[in-house]
């Protein structure tokens, strides 16, 4: 391993996560990613190790799974355990539903990973940043925390969650010396919709038709340049649309021809 700083990026296997694993080992960083689907992170891991001169660790966990985050984070080697950045990143919404139409695995899924998963993953990574008095935790929010949106409901309120906590994590960590971003991205092109819409990739797709949405290079620059202010200085919030959204409802889109 070489010396240089470590980031822990969960959610690593599509989307932000990936972008964000590709961006900060261009700038020398070793890599601890995370992510469910295990090949998918092995080839991200080797391909950045091809390109890069880092080291990468995988850690393949459910942040749903609190035993298995437990576990994975714990028993890491001792050089791995310095991380200066945690990104907690893995999140997702799933179904479009008004409350009483909503559905209730749908439900669970978003609560447990965006709110519990990540408290399970910050919960782990704390106490080591806590012993070296150093780190940046950086939350990955939504503009569905600030503004509430139809048939947004639960997904909305896990990230006004996100908000929450990451404002909560700020008052806890700040005699620790350690610095909290929570970042709100507004609609990006991933694999996001396809996840909320079910696999629908038709209607997946249609989300993104009439305007240039962001884009996951456009999240890893700025979790990058946050990550990388004075030692003294905080991006406490960070709200970044594309220049088509005002906000979660309103777009400027070019109508179909
Ligand atoms: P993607 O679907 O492309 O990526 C989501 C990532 O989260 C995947 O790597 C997935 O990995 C991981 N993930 C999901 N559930 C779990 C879980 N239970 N345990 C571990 N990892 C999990 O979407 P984005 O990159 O767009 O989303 C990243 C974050 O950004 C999310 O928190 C999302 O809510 C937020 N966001 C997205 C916006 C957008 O418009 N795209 C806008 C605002 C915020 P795997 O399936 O391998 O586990
Ligand atoms: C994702 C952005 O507006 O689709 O968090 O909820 S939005």
């Amino acid at each position: 391993m070489t010396s240089s700083k470590t980031i822990f990026v969960t959610g690593a296997t599509s989307g932000f996560g990936k972008s964000i694993a590709f961006t900060f080992a261009q700038h020398g960083w070793n890599l601890i990613i995370s992510g469910r689907r295990t090949s998918r992170l092995e080839a991200i891991a080797d391909e950045i190790r091809e390109q890069y001169n880092v080291a990468v660790l995988t850690l393949c966990f459910d942040v749903r799974d609190r035993d298995a985050v437990t576990q994975a984070i714990n028993t890491l080697p001792h050089d791995w355990k310095q991380i200066d950045v945690l990104v907690n990143n893995a999140g997702l919404a799933s179904g479009v539903n008004t409350i009483q139409e909503g559905d209730f695995n749908d439900w669970d899924r978003m609560i447990d990973t965006n709110i519990k998963g990540l408290l399970n993953v910050s919960r782990c990574i704390m106490p080591m940043m806590i012993h070296r008095k150093k780190g940046h935790i950086v939350n990955i929010g939504s503009v569905a925390g600030k503004t509430v949106y139809l048939k947004g409901n639960v997904y909305c309120a896990t990230k006004a969650a996100v908000d929450a906590l990451s404002q909560a994590m700020r008052i806890d960590m700040l005699p620790h010396g350690i610095k909290v971003t929570c970042l709100h991205p507004g609609s990006a092109e991933t694999e996001f919709s396809l996840v909320r819409l079910h696999g629908d990739e038709k209607a997946a797709a249609k989300i993104y038709e009439g305007y240039d949405p962001l884009v996951a290079q456009d999240i890893a620059d700025a979790v990058y340049f946050a990550a990388t202010r004075p030692e003294h200085v905080v991006l406490n919030d960070i709200v970044i649309t594309s220049k088509a959204q005002a906000n979660p409802y309103y777009f400027h889109k070019q109508s179909a021809t």
